[in-house]
């Protein structure tokens, strides 16, 4: 005990490198959230070299005199709104705009007034009336910029946002891509060129998630962390609150269980809470009662010559720890095996703008199949989905968007920094979920390069720094024995395709293909292993019997073939089982993808194929086994 303790301590001068922190916006006595979804104004600069938007400054009127704009829905991709293929397939710049009047408290009693991205796909620049506020790179994180001062300047000026997103990939990018341009004039147009990218999934672009204004004291709660742990009964919370915007403060925290009676306070900034008689966050199916979070309310009072400024804001905490030794991976002590899926932020006409009906319908299939986990391959997800598995307790490998790192020159520095970076961001949004217990940096990477040794090293060794309190992996495709990375991760996590990618057709090797790929894995590193993927392709509707590819009979055979040593595995080391995917997903045209990948158990509009049932019924018979369920989830499910 004494040791995970001082690991406890450890947890925090690591983790605050990044130099501000991300809550995210929540309202309170002292803060106000105002949400700037809807319709904004959109323009694609097409003009050859796609910079017209720069030359010409397009941010510094609006944008609908500088040109035609047409409406865009915000938050969503724009690639699939309009009927339009060449905005579909953009490359280059976007521009988006709208205008917004803030309350005029917001101005004259001095409040820090912070505008927030939750995420645009993939570079974004933003200028407030026409003065540029903050730059981002990357796609799937939040980026902030405070503006109060500038409203200030001119309080009868309405507020006009200007966002220019630009989705082009290059090597050094998250994911990486590169663009091609066709020269011969034979058989391409000129100035024709195409993106070309190694992952598979359509590269949805635009402001996918909530834009927000949101406001806070001048001195405000900056970031907390909370690491948790238990002894016998008693939780123990160690917290850590950064302030900013006052010299000196003083910090209340008061925890709160689930009726809102206080169990633990502090006067302190930091320090550790105990939790007599700890209620602690549970995996679903794993507990009758789980995802129980208490609330850590942050209270803090400064002063500033004759002004007083009080901020308050509440964090949702769940109290469970995590461990991982040579064959098991241990929530709260008990074995946890992995029954879950893969998803994809990906649907009709949004793409991968975050939509509640799509997030409630995907919670409800979740705990329907009986899934308890899953992984947010290949980025990371809203944070909004995050809060749901807090609250519902499905566990959540977190996943940075390191997909397709194919080419050795992006091994190289440039790279890895950035790649460093995306990871500060990513644990600095994220440390806080219960639902998040391992960080996966990458997926199939080119692991056998001689670089991806001392890529994968730093890279790892850093997550563990910026978090010691989670295991680290990234997901392989790679062969055993020429895997660089394999010695530094935490789990091995595996994806094979047998009977799918190779052997077409011949379902009957799969059990021994699969037997064999374990056992090499567990004997080279003895290391627990999670099936990251497996799957086939089904077109929905499509039959028959014998199976043939493509077919709901075949897709379900492959799943049948795999299970059956699965369960031979899961007594020793296999400590999960991922299905690819949860539902069908839009990728880049190509000859091996019907409208998309269809490896889908729920077609993209979330109807079950056959293999949903399989997979349903395997779920909650793998959940019974533990024997955790209170009678009335015991198999057959009761949803
Ligand atoms: C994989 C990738 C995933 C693909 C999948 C497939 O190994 O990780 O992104 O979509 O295979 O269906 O080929």
């Amino acid at each position: 005990m004494m040791l995970r303790v001082l690991w406890l301590f450890a947890a925090f001068d690591a983790a605050l490198l990044l130099d501000t922190g991300m809550l995210f916006p929540r309202e309170s006595s002292s803060r106000e959230v105002k949400a700037l979804n809807g319709l904004w104004a959109f323009r694609a600069d097409r003009s050859p070299n796609r910079n017209q938007g720069f030359e010409r400054a397009w941010y510094k009127s609006s944008l609908a005199e500088t040109g035609p704009v047409i409406d865009m829905p915000v938050p969503a991709s724009y690639n699939d709104i309009t009927q339009d293929a060449t905005l579909r397939d953009f490359i280059g710049w976007v521009w988006y705009e709208r205008e917004v009047t803030v309350p005029a408290r917001w101005i004259t009693d001095g409040l820090r007034v912070v505008l927030r991205v939750g995420s645009a796909h993939y570079y974004s620049v933003v200028w407030v009336n026409g003065v540029k506020v903050t730059e981002h790179e990357g796609g799937h994180l939040p980026f902030e910029a405070e503006i109060g001062t500038l409203l200030r300047e001119d309080p009868t000026m309405p507020c006009r946002i200007t966002i220019a997103v630009n989705n082009t990939l290059t090597l050094q990018t998250l994911p990486p891509g590169t663009i091609q341009y066709m020269n011969d004039r034979t058989r391409y147009p000129d100035g024709f060129f195409v993106q070309n990218i190694n992952f598979d999934f359509f590269n949805y672009a635009g402001i996918h998630r909530p834009v927000l204004l949101y406001t806070t004291p001048k001195a405000y709660v900056d970031d907390i962390t909370v690491v948790t742990d238990f002894l016998d009964n008693t939780g123990l919370v160690r917290y850590n609150v950064s302030v900013q915007g006052a010299s000196s403060a003083t910090v209340k925290v008061t925890l709160m269980d689930k009726g809102g009676h206080c169990v633990a306070s502090s006067t302190e900034p930091s320090g550790v809470l105990k939790v007599v008689d700890v209620s602690l966050w549970w995996p679903y199916l794993m507990h009758e009662s789980p995802g129980y979070l208490y609330s850590l309310e942050v209270r803090l009072m400064a002063a500033d010559g004759s002004s007083t400024y009080e901020d308050v804001y509440a964090l949702p905490v769940g109290i469970r720890t995590i461990n991982v030794t040579s064959t098991q991976f241990l929530i709260n002590n008990k074995p946890f095996y992995f029954h879950g899926v893969n998803k994809h932020e990906d649907a009709d006409i949004r793409g991968k703008g975050l939509d509640w009906p799509l997030v409630v319908k995907d919670f409800n299939l979740i705990k329907w199949l009986g899934a308890n986990s899953f992984r947010t391959s290949h980025y990371p997800y809203a944070e909004e989905i995050l809060q749901m598995c807090d609250r519902h307790g499905i566990v959540v490998i977190d996943e940075s968007p390191g997909v397709g790192i194919k080419d050795i020159r992006s091994f190289g520095n440039a790279s890895l920094t950035h790649h460093l970076a995306v990871m500060d961001e990513l644990v600095r949004r994220d440390k806080n979920h219960p639902s998040v217990v391992m960080w996966s940096v990458a997926n199939e990477p080119a692991a056998e390069m001689n670089p991806a040794e001392y890529y994968f090293k730093t890279l790892i060794t850093h997550t563990k720094a910026l978090d010691p309190t989670r295991p680290v992996t990234y997901v392989t495709y790679s062969n055993y024995a020429r895997d660089k990375g394999a010695p530094f991760v935490d789990v091995i996590c595996i994806n094979s395709y047998f009977s799918w990618y190779h052997d077409q057709g011949h379902l009957e090797v799969i059990p021994l293909q699969l037997n064999t790929q374990f056992e090499d894995w567990y004997g080279k590193y003895k290391k627990p292993i999670i099936q990251s993927e497996y799957g086939a392709d089904a077109v929905a509707g499509l039959h028959n019997d014998p199976p043939v590819m493509f077919t709901e009979e075949y897709q379900k055979e492959v799943l049948q073939n795999y299970h059956s040593v699965f369960d031979q595995k899961r007594k020793k080391y296999v400590i999960g089982e991922l299905i690819w995917n949860f539902a069908d997903f839009m990728t880049t045209q190509g000859i091996l993808r019907v409208v998309g990948n269809k490896k889908g158990i729920f077609t993209r509009q979330r109807q079950p194929k056959a293999a949903a049932f399989i997979l349903k019924e395997r779920y909650w018979r793998l959940a019974n086994e533990t024997g955790t369920l209170p009678l009335w989830t015991k198999y057959p499910c009761p949803l």
